[in-house]
């Protein structure tokens, strides 16, 4: 790994307070629901839902939905597999979005789903980590909030870290990674998992672990950042990640009317580029 990329990924770490790298201390062990998170990295409100997970040392099946576009939200089309479950079930397309399966919830706006969460599997928490409660006190004041929320994103702002989709092989299984929020290794291949919308187990772990991917679909058991996306593209990737100027799709399978207040830049970054004769 680079130096520009190790201060890079620990930057964003901690533009977070490494949130998520520690679990809190139960008088029980975590309970075991059946939790679908569909989500995607570079979502920083999807970010908040995941730091909660870890830090309550909860399991979930992760489905990746990264955006096709940044023109109009909730647009998708036959290259998202996720999107539609959302579309169904959930009526809106919003990320993050929640189904509690063992319990029959089904939640979106991140503020909600973390207070779900606390509230039904964190009853035998007696100890929540400093950091965890300092950033969801509601007394921070809303810029402040804001800032600290997004900074990681905005530090790994390249279609790649988890924006925008990529074509890839869908596989029969979920994989399983063990890993969590603020640790390097696992960002990164959170952020392929992402771009190429591949279903996983996620199991939290200490951030000292670092990354560990199992593919039960090829039998691979792989530790460490490199060796993981590695086998993620060999195995699953058919096609880079979808440029920053991607128009809506068309059909439009997902909400039509919806433009994003990503647009305005988005059209200003295009022209310019054209002007200054930049293939876009
Ligand atoms: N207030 C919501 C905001 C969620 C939100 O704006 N999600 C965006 C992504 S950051 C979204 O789902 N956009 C639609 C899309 O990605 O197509 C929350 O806290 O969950």
């Amino acid at each position: 790994m680079s130096l520009f990329l190790r201060h890079q990924l620990r930057l964003a770490a901690l533009a977070r307070l490494n949130n998520g790298g520690t679990q809190a201390t139960r008088s029980a062990p975590a309970p075991a629901p059946e939790l679908h998170l569909y989500e995607y990295e570079a979502s920083p409100w999807c970010r908040k839902v995941r730091e909660t997970l870890c830090v309550l040392g909860l399991k979930s099946l992760v489905l990746p939905c990264p955006r096709e576009t940044l023109i109009m939200e909730g647009a998708f089309s036959s290259l998202s597999p996720h999107k539609k479950k959302v579309k169904d079930v959930g009526g809106e397309l919003l990320f993050p979005f929640l189904v509690d399966v063992t319990k029959g919830v089904q939640l979106n706006q991140s503020a909600d789903i973390c207070k779900y969460l606390w509230s039904e599997y964190g009853q035998e928490v007696t100890e929540r980590p400093a950091t965890d409660s300092f950033l969801n006190s509601g007394k921070l004041p809303s810029l402040v909030d804001f800032a600290l929320l997004t900074a990681p994103s905005g530090l790994r702002p390249l279609p790649s870290h988890g924006l925008l989709a990529a074509k890839a092989k869908q596989p029969k299984l979920p994989l399983v990674l063990e890993g969590c929020e603020p640790d390097p290794d696992s960002k990164r291949v959170r952020e392929t998992l992402c771009v190429l919308q591949l279903a996983y187990e996620s199991l939290p772990r200490e951030r000292a672990a670092g990354a560990k991917l199992l593919d039960p679909n090829t039998g691979a058991e792989l530790e460490g950042a490199d060796a993981i996306i590695q086998h993620l593209d060999d195995e699953y990737r058919l096609g880079g990640s979808l440029p920053y100027n991607s128009p809506p799709p068309n059909p439009n399978l997902g909400d039509a009317h919806r433009r994003s207040w990503l647009a305005a830049p988005v059209e200003l970054l295009t022209k310019g580029m054209k002007r200054s004769g930049v293939a876009v």
